[in-house]
């Protein structure tokens, strides 16, 4: 059995549902009360790939406010993926998201140079009063070089767990590529060596 470790990054501008799609992710629970993040928060959650394969999913939910003061660059350190949200109802934390973009391409990147596996969420699709259109998700989607784009709402569990297989298959997907020019298995553990639970230590970046 082999055990693929991943840390994928979780960000946007506050009150876009970043930590509560990582509560419904990983407890498969939504709370309407607003809890602002404060640095960065952490969670796992192991996924039954395959017969033959297990994926450790390590969560690095980081705090929106955060984008003001200063994104750490120890945050992207290892990062082998990411989510990048916004909610349909508010513009600008639509338009935050280009910024989003540029800090982690500029932070984080794979071994050859090429941009992290990134995923563009539009959270909150329940509500009526959606400012964003399909349209323009799309063109910023493609302009920017996003894996692809989804509208999700964490609070009806809509696409929650299929935005997350998108982004593991696109990072493993993009490991096994590299893996071709680069032999060795960087970015796979033996599972007795790992302790599990979570961690903030950095994990073999894909
Ligand atoms: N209607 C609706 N509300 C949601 C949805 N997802 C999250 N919320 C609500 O939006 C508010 C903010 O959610 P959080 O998950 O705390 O937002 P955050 O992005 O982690 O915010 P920061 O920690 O400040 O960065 C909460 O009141 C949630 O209940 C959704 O899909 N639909
Ligand atoms: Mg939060």
């Amino acid at each position: 059995m082999t055990e693929h470790l991943m840390k994928i990054l979780i960000v946007g501008d506050g009150n876009v549902g970043k930590s509560s799609f990582v509560h419904r992710y990983v407890n498969g629970q939504f709370n309407k009360m607003y809890k602002m993040t404060v640095g960065v928060d952490f969670s796992v959650k192991l996924l039954h790939w395959s017969d033959k394969e297990k994926v450790r999913v390590q969560l690095w939910d980081v705090a929106g406010q955060e984008r003001f003061i200063s994104m750490s660059r120890i945050y992207y350190k290892g990062a082998s993926g990411c989510v990048i949200m916004f909610d349909v109802s508010s513009s600008s934390s639509f338009l935050s998201c280009r910024h989003w973009k540029q800090d982690l391409d500029n932070k984080a990147m794979l071994p050859n140079g090429d941009p992290i596996p990134c995923i563009l969420l539009a959270n909150k699709c329940d509500l009526a009063q959606r400012v964003v259109s399909a349209d323009s998700i799309n063109t910023f989607s493609k302009a920017n070089g996003f894996v692809t784009w989804m509208e999700t709402s964490v609070k009806e569990n809509k696409n929650v767990g299929e935005a997350m297989r998108r982004l593991v298959q696109e990072i493993l997907s993009t490991r096994l590529s590299l893996d071709s020019f680069q032999p060795g298995p960087q970015d796979s553990v033996n599972p007795q060596l790992d302790s599990g639970g979570s961690s903030s230590r950095g994990v073999g970046c894909c």
